[in-house]
């Protein structure tokens, strides 16, 4: 099966409406020029909710090549809930996925599996496609190994969602969020290839064979090629460099 690659921009607290219309004016010029290059891959990007509109706005006058995500969602359909974002809402705004459970949801806001999972039910039922974050603590590396906690998080998020239902898996190790030291391609891969061996128990060989999975976590210009060519990694979440218009295009071009 071809897995079309995907990289993500996930802005998390960056750029305001303004700023963001800028950056996505420059970025999608920059990926023009090297458009044959990376006709085969799926770029997207994540902004704040308060710059949603607007991207979408420039995305669809300019017919851009560019995806839009959210970086998260409420699990409630509508009502009183001060504070959220329905997945209704990002949906008519023409947002094609929607970030779950990113370590800095989980670990700073508490969210739990059983949260997770349902943000991606919601996501799901309102036509986008969830992707969801997980991965493990340096503690959970030393008391686990790898693989353990991203295996549960990912059971426990997707039992919630239908059958048939597509998604995105992004494996992102925490320490090596933000911290300028990613996981080396070897680790990324075997954490990815044990992922897809249980997609392949819960949901079925072909339902394992279309999902892709991200690796995240210090991505960057120098490394992207390294875990693009391990046969389990479909792709990126990318933070940091995410926001560097140069660096985030020649991460697009990978090769
Ligand atoms: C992990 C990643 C993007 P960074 O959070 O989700 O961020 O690339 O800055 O480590």
């Amino acid at each position: 099966v071809e897995r079309t690659p995907l990289i993500a921009g996930n802005w998390k607290m960056n750029l305001d409406h303004l700023q963001a219309i800028a950056f996505v004016q420059k970025l999608s010029w920059a990926l023009k020029d090297v458009k044959h290059d990376f006709g085969d891959v799926e770029v997207a990007v994540f902004p704040p909710f308060t710059d949603l509109r607007s991207v979408q706005t420039l995305l669809a006058a300019d017919k851009l090549a560019l995806t839009l995500g959210a970086q998260d969602v409420s699990p409630q359909q509508a009502g009183a809930f001060t504070g959220d974002v329905s997945a209704a809402m990002l949906a008519k705004l023409e947002v094609k996925y929607v970030l779950v459970g990113h370590s800095e949801r989980r670990h700073g806001h508490g969210e739990s599996n059983e949260t997770v999972g349902e943000k991606a039910r919601a996501a799901q039922a309102a036509g986008m496609v969830p992707v969801i974050c997980v991965g493990e603590t340096s503690e959970d590396l030393e008391a686990h190994g790898a693989a353990a906690i991203p295996l549960a998080q990912m059971q426990a998020a997707i039992t919630q969602l239908p059958a048939n239902a597509e998604f995105v898996i992004a494996y992102e190790p925490v320490w090596a969020i933000g911290s300028g030291q990613a996981a080396t391609p070897e680790q990324a891969e075997e954490v990815a290839r044990a992922l897809r061996e249980a997609l392949r128990d819960l949901r079925g060989d072909d339902r394992a064979a279309a999902t892709r999975i991200l690796y995240g976590g210090s991505v960057a210009s120098q490394n992207i090629a390294a875990f693009m060519r391990q046969p389990n990694v479909d792709g990126a979440l990318v933070g940091g460099a995410s926001l560097k218009v140069d660096e985030f295009s020649r991460i697009v071009q990978f090769k």
